[in-house]
């Protein structure tokens, strides 16, 4: 029901209606008002988390004005949307976002200092929304940032977690997950009570035919669960466009309590089935590439999807528009497979609810959706069994099978000749118990399928895929190179930089376009701006050095090489190289003679990440990491030469911190498993150099910059799997003396006790050492010893850090977004009129 107020009551209205802080005045005015009334705190009694309380909610309510003009403007508009279907938004802080993005941070500044507080005092105190893992949800949220950016009529849908990614705390060497309780105090995000969607689980479903002989399916039972909309504004940078991030949380359907049950006396009874019902919202899963096909897992995908396309067809229905235009007016992009069952659920609703045919409920779903696939690991390949899915979700299974049949039938008739296409290719696969291979349903219901990294859209063509290439030919998998927003990877995690840049391209515009910093390679020679530009570097180097002295008591010397490798901890990302690379140069250091000493490059190796909490081997690194950091910082011989530090509990906000102040970051994962890397890109754009693989986006990267501005290093992609098989099959698979080296005095406990490595050891030395640490190992410490002899020439080293910077500009999420709106949504922006007002 519209509750709209009458027109006579109008003029009222709009007289008082809310209106942005536009001076200094206003906006101390704004703080104070809300830390007096709002937080109810005063003059006596106004700590930091108030004036952060005070702040937050004056750009909050700036950024609900331009939220419901835009909200308003798209329902008058109703232009094809965009939904990106994410179960992880990695957002990390917002207020510093909103100042910058509404571009009035210096405002503030100045005001909060009249009003006594710092800036970064401030900002420092907000909590992380860690709604996420790691690449695949930082880029979700970077996603958000550019559909708003450039104007785009976007929504993302997501989970409202409880608890987001747990916080990493380092005991003993040893990581202990803690649990990350983020909406204590959260005035980003709108409860929307009226907003509710009643999502069904279990059950069974009736099949019967109608008076005119049609099959009717009714899925009857089970339980419901309510979904409840909790909205988030997103806004854009240098526009009034702002979006609109929508979290379901999960709630008992019947209200608070079971009254029947309360009034029998089952109290408890009632409650637990509340706690059950919350529970399928309260827990992001910590595993960044594994699936462990646990049932609340299913049951928070299904929950999501349905409540999600459940709002989506409702805001479609308002407009009263045929079916068939519901792919002119929708594109909702999956990404990864985690949210494949909206394939079905949108067959459900369409066959079920709206009476369609089979043939045109499936054409419109085909072209709604496009499917982004992130990884090729196996492990991390989707499959649920059948029995669960026949137990949770019967008519959706129901309809996966028909989807299969039409499909099989399909590849039959066009493939007549190869009979084990079939089994290859089948949505089922036939093992026990039966699995659903979502990967292939998302291929199968969507229109286009992409890649994150040339190198990996290939990939995925030649391998897990082939088939489907096949079949429905090439033109319908492609490629969208991954960015990053420059608004937060530049301007706000380096605003000297930012403002450096500016200075010589007179204004901001590369922060909206970022092929414009090729512009500043121009003034790689000029003497002025590579002292400012190094001045910048060091100056970010002496913030990480200042963190890493509060925050772990260790000192490291600034003007040392500072190596920093931040990522989850996982076998692929072979942080396990980077660890037996520093133990070898330690090794070597200890040979020397103090001359020799002299003469050796200081450095600083830096590590950060999470492991995910049942990957034992992730963990035993963490552990080597720490306690060869505790050996070589307290080593007297060794002094400033070398250091070791595992920053705790890495993530958005500390990256902010990390990536400005690296001169060299590792980008080291076994070609042909990292589907691109995003962090890579973070690292070069502020200028820091990268030692890296062959893999993922460090390929494109190396094209933008030029070959002579990156260190490669290790096997090719299409090498790795005859490597492999010869380790296991050859009999002569040989570890590389130096690793051999780095072994030896691991065994001897050098760096405590040796069984607590030997795992890790044994996994190289005698179980076929599948991530190739032992073959990419000679070239690794080849490759750090061009970047010692590299960073000694300063200059040089200047002109290859501000030269790549310069070349970045393919990287920006803004082109990814016009990429996917062009190629695969078919989706135009919606620009906000130039001047206040809806
Ligand atoms: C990932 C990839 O591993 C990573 O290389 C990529 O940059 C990211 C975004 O496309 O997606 N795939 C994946 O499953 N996770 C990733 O971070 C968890």
């Amino acid at each position: 029901v519209e509750a709209s107020i009458p027109e006579g009551q109008r003029a009222a209205w709009k007289k008082f209606s809310a209106t942005e802080f536009k001076t200094k005045d206003e906006f101390e005015s704004e703080v104070v008002k809300h830390i007096e009334t709002t937080l109810a705190r005063s003059l006596f009694n106004c700590d930091e988390a108030a004036a952060y309380g005070g702040v937050a909610l004056a750009f909050r309510d700036r950024l609900v004005i331009e939220w419901n003009r835009t909200q308003q403007r798209q329902s008058s508009a109703d232009p094809k949307r965009v939904y990106y279907l994410s179960l992880e938004f990695l957002m990390g802080r917002a207020l510093d976002n909103a100042m910058l993005n509404v571009g009035m941070k210096d405002v503030a500044k100045e005001g909060l200092g009249e009003l006594g507080f710092r800036m970064e005092d401030v900002i420092s105190q907000e909590r992380d929304a860690a709604l996420g893992n790691g690449g695949l949800g930082r880029l979700a949220a970077c996603f958000l940032d550019s559909l708003a950016t450039l104007n785009y009529p976007a929504w993302g849908y997501a989970l409202r977690y409880k608890y987001g990614i747990f916080k990493q705390e380092i005991v003993d060497g040893y990581q202990v997950e803690v649990p990350d309780y983020w909406l204590d105090f959260n005035p980003w995000e709108f409860p929307r009570h009226d907003v509710t969607v009643d999502v069904q689980f279990y059950g069974h479903v009736r099949k019967y035919m109608d008076e005119s002989g049609k099959q009717i399916s009714v899925w009857e039972d089970g339980e419901l669960v309510t979904a409840v909309a909790y909205d988030a504004p997103i806004p854009g940078f240098g526009t009034r466009t702002t979006n609109n991030l929508r979290l379901w949380s999960s709630k008992a359907s019947h209200g608070e309590f079971d009254f029947t049950k309360f009034n029998s006396g089952e109290y408890e009874a009632s409650v637990a089935e509340q706690q059950r019902a919350e529970t399928i919202s309260a827990v992001l899963y910590p595993n960044d590439s594994l699936e462990r096909g646990k049932e609340l897992r299913l049951k928070q995908q299904y929950f999501w999807c349905a409540a999600s396309l459940f709002d989506i067809v409702r805001r479609f229905k308002k407009s009263r528009k045929a079916w068939k235009e519901f792919p002119n007016q929708v594109a909702i992009q999956l990404n990864d497979t985690h949210p494949t069952l909206a394939i079905p659920e949108l067959m459900r609703i369409l066959l079920d609810q709206e009476g369609l045919e089979w043939d045109e409920a499936w054409s419109i779903v085909q072209k709604t959706f496009g499917y982004t696939n992130h990884t090729v690991l196996p492990e991390a390949l989707e499959k649920w069994s059948v029995p669960l899915v026949q137990h949770l979700l019967p008519r959706h299974l129901q309809i996966i099978y028909d989807i299969n049949l039409n499909f099989m039938h399909y590849v039959e008739r066009n493939f007549p000749k190869d009979r084990e296409m079939l089994g290859r290719v089948s949505i089922i696969e036939e093992s026990t118990p039966k699995m659903v291979r979502m990967a292939y349903l998302a291929v199968i219901g969507s229109h286009k399928v992409n890649g994150v990294a040339e190198l990996h859209s290939d990939l995925i063509k030649t391998t897990i895929f082939k088939d489907f290439v096949k079949i429905y030919g090439p033109d319908k998998f492609t490629n969208v190179t991954n960015g990053i927003t420059p608004r937060r990877w530049l301007h706000q995690a380096n605003p000297r930089l930012s403002e450096l840049i500016a200075s010589k391209l007179g204004g901001y515009d590369f922060l909206r376009d970022l092929t414009l910093l090729h512009k500043i390679e121009a003034y790689v020679d000029d003497k002025e701006f590579r002292k400012e530009f190094q001045e910048i570097k060091y100056a970010n180097k002496v913030r990480l050095a200042k963190y890493t002295k509060e925050a772990h008591g260790i000192s490291v010397n600034p003007s040392s090489l500072f190596d920093i490798q931040v990522k989850r901890i996982h076998e692929y990302k072979r942080q396990q190289l980077n660890i037996f690379g520093v133990i070898y140069r330690y090794l070597e250091l200890k040979d020397m003679s103090p001359e020799e000493r002299k003469k050796v490059q200081p450095r600083v190796s830096f590590f950060g990440g999470k492991a995910a909490p049942g990957y034992w081997m992730a963990k035993t690194i963490i552990h080597l990491i720490n306690q060869v950091g505790a050996v070589v910082n307290n080593d007297k011989d060794i002094g400033d030469l070398l250091k070791v530090v595992f920053l705790e509990d890495y993530n958005v906000s500390k990256a902010e911190i990390i990536c400005p102040a690296s001169d060299i970051s590792e980008h080291i994962s076994t070609a042909g498993t990292e589907a691109s890397g995003t962090s890579n890109m973070k690292f070069v754009l502020n200028g820091g150099l990268v030692i890296g693989t062959c893999d993922g986006a460090n390929i494109e990267i190396t094209r933008e910059i030029g070959e002579d501005n990156i260190f490669l290093f290790g096997n090719l992609s299409e090498d790795v799997e005859d490597l492999r098989h010869a380790h296991t099959y050859s009999g002569d698979f040989a570890i590389d003396p130096k690793l051999e080296r780095v072994f030896a005095v691991i065994r001897a406990g050098r760096f405590g006790d040796a069984a607590q490595f030997s795992a890790l050891v044994n996994s190289i030395v005698e179980h076929g050492d599948y991530y190739l640490v032992s073959d990419d190992f000679a070239s690794y410490i080849d490759t750090q010893k061009l970047i010692d002899a590299a960073y000694k020439d300063q200059e040089a080293w200047l002109t290859k850090t501000i030269t790549s910077v310069s070349r970045m500009g393919f990287f920006s999420s803004d082109r990814c977004i016009d990429e996917y709106a062009e190629m695969i949504w078919n989706v135009e922006p919606l620009a906000p009129p130039k001047q206040n007002g809806a």
